[in-house]
């Protein structure tokens, strides 16, 4: 373990910076490995600052050229240069012009933080503080500049030359082989949002009329060649801009949009003002090499980094640990756009598969953290599920309480007061606040409190008096940096069920008209009248909070709601809880009683007669069972991932067989005829219909084999063919194996197609994946230092197959490990997110947790490691997680 204690920054030592930036003009003479920086800062003391303050720059590996102030080159004594930072202890009172030179080298950049190179092209990244390894800088949220940028390249090595904000010149420098871009961005902004793009790039663009009739130049930039593929994207940032029109009165700013696509990138998008920079996998998308989820995610994270543009840069954050205002409220906008732009009720169900399968688990284990952070030592290390997920539910659960006509007028209120500043989320919730007259400081603790509630719930019907009586107790487990926790303000949107389907009426002064019911004791009663037969509850309807519950409702009533509730997210919600009791018996060998299973598999298959079709996608998800980590965190100690692989193989093997004829005629009727089309209705019918492959194959693996194999030869389009070899992929045998090289061979040019093949072998549930992942990095295709690359090979086999990652012989731990130090040489943000896949190894059993304990030790004691790595190891390694 390293010994020095490592710098840690927290909330309550916040206070304004010293000075202020203005203005900043920057001069960039692109270079591959010696690109020449000058930076003309427009500095004045910051009336709220300290007097006598210092003025001290942030660096990070930047070489110093020159610095000279309002024109006077300053001698060596007169300020004092570091990599880290550059310090002049006596600057002027007044305001001053600072002029720093600096050199870096973009192609040594393996780090993707700063101005680096990918595939030859120069781009950035800056976001959280990677502009301070451009040049020295007042990098933080809450120093905004107006930014003008001039940059300066080879035409041969970068014919194209993007920056922030409007074009305002451009040209040839005569004589030479150079040309250049001026840009002008006229909004201020923190550092973490400039950007600048250099190099050979193709492109798709159209003209796009604001509703109050500006003309905006909107295009996509990617490898020249693959312009067709950026369609998608191109269409989904139209339809994202027309939706915040409507649904927030949101506007675009400036002349252009342009997105550009680069095949290194952390993480997958950038929303850079005016200049948003993607990984390539979230634009590029074709029929042959993209699938459903690529088309549906491409959707969604333009629409994110779009709807940046109003809360995230227009309306900044003040401090790092405000970085759910901009990133909460973004996901909750982009899960509202895609619910909008698809099916509502299946796409809530995939928001909560993911903030179950990946917050509830980060909130359970050793990583937990609240939405707004008190300290950290590595922010990069907090773009969680916490931040981002759990962040978008508070946004939700606030829309949910004080309804939607109070929610706009709030955000509305929100914008219009802090356009052009740097926020903090007391003043996101002073807005609701002002608008509605109520207190939300109870509310605010969602952002305190770290740990997800559970809530107990006990319904008690009194057949005489007809009333029905729900007692709520509610209690977020306790964890050594928060030992006590308070009650939450939780709405639970609630509907009574009849047992025969009918609805019954659900009249209290505690119910809003919408349904719901605030929850903020810790414990806490509803009396309903006039309830005229015994009722099923159906309680968080939509899934209105993040917590935990313990229903006491038999299968029986679980069934009842598959059946006959209102809300399609119970419906499903039922049917889950069925199907994870009979997965979690069968994982710990306790006794599921007789006709368990049979009534499940009756449920099943009557709801597939009567209403399969309506919706094939929300089918789909009624019929796709719990995950494996899923399964794991219900079990939650001395957890045996062995024995819930097998559960989950036995089950499926059990509903494919009960329901083999429906399964066949779903998988028969529903083959596409039609050319291929992204549409959600589209996309439903193919998951349909190989979720029923899937099943069938699980109860008749030569009837997989055959179907599977057909489906892989003749498959028209990426969705089909990946799910057929995804079901191969479960059957082991020269099928499987042929069908892999087929596809390798197939998609040898494709690096993304070639990803979702890594990441197919790494998930196969054996003995042998270990070795196969081995050879897989000798693969030409793979790169180490590929962000993409290593999270399908490495991050896949850690993150998705749960038996060969927790191996009993401790060698998949060891394996992750060692290529989290070969990674934290080159990329520490990388590596820190592979390393997160320890997130759940003290809910192992013993010997697991042996192992596990003992890689992550290994790490903890190598002298070398980046602060992202140390940071996760040693909260991974720390007694806080929380006990439920
Ligand atoms: N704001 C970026 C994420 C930056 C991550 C820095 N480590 C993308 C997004 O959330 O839209
Ligand atoms: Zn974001």
């Amino acid at each position: 373990m390293r010994t020095e204690t490592p710098h840690v920054v927290r909330l309550e030592d916040y206070r304004p910076s010293d000075f202020l930036i203005d203005r900043v003009e920057l001069d960039f003479q692109l270079h591959p490995t010696a690109t020449r920086v000058t930076a003309t800062l427009a500095i004045r003391p910051n009336p709220e600052g300290r007097a006598d303050a210092p003025l001290v720059l942030d660096g990070d590996d930047v070489n110093l050229k020159a610095v000279s102030l309002d024109g006077r080159a300053l001698p060596g004594g007169e300020f004092e240069a570091a990599p880290q930072s550059l310090v002049i202890s006596q600057p002027p009172r007044r305001p001053f012009t600072l002029t720093i030179e600096t050199e870096i080298d973009p192609t040594a950049n393996t780090k993707l933080m700063g101005l680096y190179r990918s595939s030859g092209n120069y781009c950035t990244q800056c976001e959280a503080d990677g502009f301070r390894r451009i040049t020295y800088f007042l990098d933080r949220p809450d120093v905004l500049s107006v930014y003008t940028t001039r940059i300066e390249a080879d035409r041969d090595e970068a014919p194209v030359l993007l920056g922030n904000g409007n074009p305002v010149e451009s040209g040839i420098i005569e004589g030479t082989n150079r040309h250049y871009a001026v840009w002008h961005d006229p909004h201020p902004k923190p550092a973490y949002l400039f950007a600048l793009v250099g190099g050979r790039l193709g492109k798709v663009g159209t003209d796009f009329t604001t509703m109050n009739g500006r003309k905006v130049k909107l295009a996509v930039y990617v490898e020249p060649g693959k312009e067709v593929r950026a369609g998608y994207a191109l269409d989904a940032l139209e339809r994202s801009m027309r939706w915040d029109e409507r649904v927030f009165g949101r506007e675009y700013d400036l002349d252009e949009f342009n997105i550009v696509a680069v095949s290194d990138f952390n993480m997958g998008a950038m929303e850079n003002k005016g200049l948003n920079i993607f990984n390539d996998k979230y634009v590029l998308a074709s029929p042959e090499t993209a699938t459903d989820a690529d088309y549906a995610n491409i959707e969604a994270i333009i629409a994110h980094e779009y709807f940046h543009n109003w809360s995230g840069n227009r309306v900044t954050c003040r401090d790092w640990f405000q970085l759910c205002l901009k990133e909460g409220l973004t996901v909750f906008r982009d899960q509202e756009f895609s619910s909008d732009e698809r099916s509502r009720p299946v796409h809530r169900i995939s928001e909560v598969k993911t903030l179950r399968a990946r917050q509830f688990s980060e909130d359970a284990g050793p990583l937990a953290h609240p939405v707004r952070p008190q300290q950290y030592r590595e922010i990069n290390n907090f773009y969680t599920a916490t931040v981002y997920e759990k962040g978008a539910e508070i946004v939700r659960m606030l829309k949910t309480m004080i309804g939607a006509d109070d929610f706009r007028r709030g955000m509305d209120l929100y914008f219009e007061r802090c356009d052009g500043t740097a926020a903090t989320v007391e003043d996101f919730l002073r807005a609701f606040a002002d608008v509605t007259g109520r207190d939300l400081s109870h509310f605010a603790r969602w952002y305190e409190q770290a740990g997800t509630p559970r809530v107990t719930v006990k319904g008690t019907y009194d057949e005489t008096a007809q009333t029905y009586r729900l007692d709520f107790t509610q209690a977020t487990a306790a964890t050594s940096e928060q030992p006590r926790k308070e009650p939450m303000a939780i709405p639970v949107a609630l509907g009574l069920v009849a047992r025969d389907g009918g609805v019954l009426e659900t009249v209290s002064e505690r119910i809003s008209p919408q349904g719901v019911f605030l929850l903020d004791k810790a414990q806490d009663s509803l009396i309903f009248s006039n309830v005229t037969s015994r009722p099923v509850p159906s309680l968080f309807r939509g899934f209105s909070a993040p917590v935990k519950t313990s229903l006491a409702l038999s299968n029986e009533e679980l069934l009842i709601l598959l059946r006959h509730d209102t809300d399609p997210f119970n419906r499903w919600q039922a049917a889950q809880t069925v199907a994870m009791r009979l997965l979690v018996g069968l994982a710990t060998g306790t006794m599921i009683p007789n006709g368990y299973f049979d009534e499940f598999a009756f449920a099943l298959r009557a709801f597939m007669e009567a209403d399969a079709m309506r919706d094939p996608a929300f089918t789909a998800l009624v019929l796709t069972l719990p995950g494996e980590t899923d399964i794991a965190q219900e079990i939650a100690t001395d957890v045996d991932p062995d024995a819930i692989h097998r559960a989950r193989l036995e089950l499926r093997q059990l509903i494919g067989r009960a329901c083999a004829s429906q399964l066949q005629h779903f998988y028969d009727s529903l083959a596409d005829t039609d050319s291929y089309n992204p549409d959600a209705a589209s996309a439903g019918r193919r998951s349909l219909r190989n979720v029923s492959l899937d099943l069938l194959a699980g109860a008749n693996p030569d009837l997989g084999v055959e179907l599977a194999g057909r489906q892989f030869e003749t498959a028209s389009n990426m969705t089909d063919r990946l799910a057929s070899l995804g079901v191969l992929a479960t059957l082991p045998g020269d099928a499987r194996e042929n069908a892999i090289v087929q596809f390798g061979e197939r998609y040898r040019d494709e690096p993304l197609v070639l990803d979702k093949w890594f990441t197919l072998q790494a998930a196969i549930q054996e003995d042998g994946t270990l070795d196969r992942v081995k050879q897989l990095m000798n693969h030409r295709a793979f790169s180490i230092g590929n962000p993409n690359r290593a999270r399908s090979l490495i991050g896949s086999f850690a993150m998705m197959n749960q038996t060969q990652f927790n191996r009993v012989d401790g060698q998949g731990y060891d394996f992750l490990a060692e290529m989290v130090l070969r990674v934290d040489e080159l990329n520490p943000q990388l590596a820190a997110r592979l390393l997160t896949a320890f997130s759940m190894w003290r809910m192992m059993e013993e010997k697991r947790r042996g192992h596990a304990k003992k890689a992550l030790l290994h790490i903890a004691e190598n002298p070398s490691l980046s602060r992202d790595v140390g940071d996760i190891v040693q909260r991974s390694l720390e007694e806080t997680q929380a006990k439920q």
